[in-house]
């Protein structure tokens, strides 16, 4: 999850909150909210980032849709610049340990292992989880980065 427009910790806490009320879906983990520095050409705001697990009997491709769903829905997002500001992003990084390859869906997410803003949150919750395509664990590829972000993790001082 992450978001880097309007109240992005409220987003985040939304966010959770759509995603535990998809049909056939319960929360079974949830990791810190991180702020993290922007990745990627534009120029814009710090996100909030995060990650959850969930159990499901969605299929990949019915979950998918629900949270693009959601983030039109509820967030209202509009998607001008790629790789630009959103009230709500929800990717789907990791289903089980399979691999797929289809237009608009493909898992594990091509980019997490190179992104701290992924691997760090993702190795709060799955640390043993292995990437599907290496058999790498989450925090050796964790530990492997080699990354210019800033990740910190949100402290509840923080929290106004
Ligand atoms: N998402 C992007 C582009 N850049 N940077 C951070 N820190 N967090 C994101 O979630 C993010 C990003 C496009 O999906
Ligand atoms: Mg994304
Ligand atoms: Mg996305």
């Amino acid at each position: 999850m992450g978001s880097n427009l309007g109240d992005r910790e409220l987003n985040l806490l939304r966010g959770v909150a759509e995603v535990a009320r998809l049909p056939g879906c319960r929360v079974t983990g949830l990791s810190s909210f991180y702020i993290t520095s922007p990745v990627g050409a534009v120029v814009q705001d710090s996100f909030y980032n995060a990650v959850l697990r969930l159990s499901t009997t969605l299929d990949a491709r019915s979950l998918l849709t629900h949270l693009l769903r959601i983030e039109d829905d509820t967030f209202k997002r509009v998607r001008t610049t790629h790789q630009g500001p959103r009230s709500m992003d929800l990717d789907l990084l990791l289903y089980s340990d399979q691999s797929i390859n289809e237009e608009n869906l493909v898992v594990p997410h091509p980019r997490m292992t190179e992104r701290r803003f992924v691997l760090q949150p993702l190795c709060e919750i799955a640390p043993d989880v292995r990437h599907p395509l290496t058999g790498t664990t989450i925090q050796s590829l964790l530990a492997a980065l080699e990354s210019e972000e800033t990740v910190a993790k949100l402290q509840p001082e923080e929290r106004v």
